[in-house]
């Protein structure tokens, strides 16, 4: 594959706007077949992690993402929950674990994460997680570096924290807070030396600049993000986004495709938006160099696929679970 710039395959944050635009404007069949071989070349082919997400609370968030049912300023019809215990939280990640995930991503609607009661159950959460032997994730909203580095001290694998979209696009989206806002959180993680999980949503009304301007902010971060999930906007009645139109195929698959080329080392993952999606379209986005994916029935307020069909996906395609860091460093002890 012949780019018009010079191109080796290897890591590197020093994107232009212009690369980006070309690759993401690759025609498909190309663009396809260039991110496998670089998939090829960083990771197993077919070997998928499986995370599994839970909501440990739910709705009531001050924020007015415009996109999601747990702000305050929509009316989305959500059953609003406070933390929940800790042994929920414990058995749902046993569940996941005998289930096959490797990853527990806990989420709660909150802004950011304030140092009270709470946040030192979340800490108690991380820990018990961790020591069954699952990574452990938390998306939490905005947290300052001592935040993130007590998460890390309780055991916490990975941090996630969005961008969402473009810089230029963010007004339309949120206005309760700055691009430059989740841009410290980025940084805040990165100094506590916890691995990032960072990506977006497509399919809010950006433009594919607007899409590439994203991808840019994310591949030339002084360090990439380890985890960079790419969510096809789920719409949901009561939320401000207003009536969107329906993303195709092409343009997820396009997106990961990009992601794949500009961070070739990353997990890019096929999060939300999956459970509309037919088998052969996650086949393509696999193929484009997607190597990970959510489990089970539910993501934090809305549905997901669901075991019996991943479980159809998985032996139609072949495809493999991800061993969790835990495994793979048992291996190595043994
Ligand atoms: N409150 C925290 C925050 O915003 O960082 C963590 C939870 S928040 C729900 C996590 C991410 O879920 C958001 O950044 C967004 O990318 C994604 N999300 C929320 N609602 C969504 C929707 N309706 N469709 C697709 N993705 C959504
Ligand atoms: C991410 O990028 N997607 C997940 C996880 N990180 C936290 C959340 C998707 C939420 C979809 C809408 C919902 O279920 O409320
Ligand atoms: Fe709150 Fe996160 Fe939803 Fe925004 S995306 S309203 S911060 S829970």
């Amino acid at each position: 594959m012949e780019f018009s710039f010079n191109h080796k395959d290897e890591v590197r944050n020093n994107w232009t706007i212009e690369e980006i635009t070309e690759v993401y404007h690759t025609p498909l069949m190309q663009l396809i077949d260039y991110a496998g071989d670089i998939h090829k070349k960083y990771y197993e082919r077919g070997e998928i992690q499986v995370c599994a997400l839970l909501s440990i609370k739910t709705g009531g968030c001050s924020e007015n993402c415009s996109y999601c049912a747990q702000s305050v300023k929509n009316d989305a019809e959500i059953e609003v929950e406070p933390l929940l215990p800790l042994e929920t939280v414990v058995d749902a990640a046993k569940e996941a674990k005998a289930d096959g995930a490797t990853r527990f991503c806990m989420g709660a609607a909150w802004r950011n994460v304030r140092d009270n009661k709470d946040f030192d159950k979340v800490l108690k959460m991380i820990s018990a997680v961790n020591d069954l032997g699952i990574e452990v994730c938390s998306t939490l909203g905005m947290a300052t570096e001592e935040q993130v580095k007590k998460m890390k001290a309780a055991g916490l694998t990975s941090y996630n924290h969005n961008l969402d979209t473009s810089e230029a696009y963010y007004k339309e989206i949120i206005t309760t807070r700055k691009y430059g806002d989740r841009l410290q959180t980025l940084e805040n993680i990165r100094k506590s030396g916890l691995s990032i999980c960072s990506g977006g949503i497509i399919g809010m009304g950006e433009s594919e600049d607007d899409r590439i301007s994203m991808l840019h902010s994310l591949a030339t971060l002084e360090q990439q993000p380890e985890s960079v999930p790419i969510n096809t906007l789920v719409k949901l009645n009561g939320t401000r986004i207003g009536e969107q139109k329906p993303v195709e195929t092409w343009d997820i698959v396009r997106m990961i495709a990009t992601a794949r080329i500009l961070m070739p080392k990353s997990i890019v993952r096929l999060s939300a938006g999956r459970e509309s999606m037919s088998y052969e379209a996650q086949a393509l986005c696999f193929l484009a160099g997607a190597n990970s994916i959510f489990s089970g029935d539910k993501l934090l307020t809305t549905r997901n696929v669901g075991k019996s069909k991943d479980s159809i996906l998985f032996d139609s395609l072949g495809l493999k679970p991800r061993k969790s860091h835990q495994e793979t460093l048992q291996e190595v002890e043994n």
